[in-house]
């Protein structure tokens, strides 16, 4: 049984959710009450030592890193449905693309958005210096035309069909949205259109 460990309200964890009902694995979930801390709770960093969800626990070992939780559940499935298949002809060019946005999304609007995140909604947390939301902003508006070109030319953030990489843009572009950073066009299309699927988590 996979366990997965979320907040009681929605985070990050959510994307591994989707993924779970994507994939149709069997899971349970151990809700923590992140206004109380209780991921810096000693029973949670034996799971998880940076004291952050999600994490999920598997055949007695732990996992964490949204995304590479991701990873190893696609992996678990016999067809890795979330990725591009090993027998397609150009699977190197899909492999290549999926790294690429994913890559892209997380070192040039992520990390940004993280900081943004500091300032704006958690009272400028270490005291950022002045200027840098702006600067933030900045390089977020510089990033985010090109992720929106991708979706200008095909369905999903990485080609043709859904990844996990549509998993991490959804949350992406929503933690965006959040924070009152306005969407292009087609970015928020496809929020909406992935948001319409069927193993999208409803609540
Ligand atoms: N890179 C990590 C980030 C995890 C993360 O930042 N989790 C947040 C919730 S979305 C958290 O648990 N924060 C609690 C804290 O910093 O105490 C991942 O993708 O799993």
């Amino acid at each position: 049984m996979i366990t997965l460990y979320k907040y009681t309200h929605p985070s990050r964890a959510e994307t591994v959710v989707w993924a779970l009902q994507e994939l149709g694995l069997e899971y349970e979930t151990k809700e923590l009450d992140g206004h109380k801390f209780e991921q810096r709770h000693p029973d949670f960093l034996a799971i998880n030592p940076f004291g952050k969800i999600p994490a999920i626990t598997h055949n007695g070992k732990n996992f964490t890193e949204s995304l590479a939780i991701i990873e190893y559940l696609n992996d678990l499935h016999p067809d890795s449905p979330l990725t591009p298949s090993q027998d397609d002809n150009n699977y190197a060019e899909k492999n290549y693309k999926l790294r690429q946005v994913i890559s892209f999304g997380m070192i040039e609007i992520e990390s940004y958005l993280w900081i943004l995140t500091k300032i704006k909604v958690l009272e400028n947390y270490e005291n950022w210096p002045e200027g840098t939301a702006e600067n933030c902003m900045e390089n977020i508006q510089k990033a985010l035309p090109i992720a929106n070109d991708w979706l200008n030319e095909q369905d999903y953030i990485a080609g043709d069909s859904f990844t996990l990489a549509d998993i991490y843009y959804h949350h992406l572009f929503n933690w965006l949205k959040m924070l009152g950073v306005p969407l292009p066009e087609s970015a928020k299309a496809y929020v909406k259109r992935l948001s319409a699927r069927e193993h999208f988590p409803k609540k």
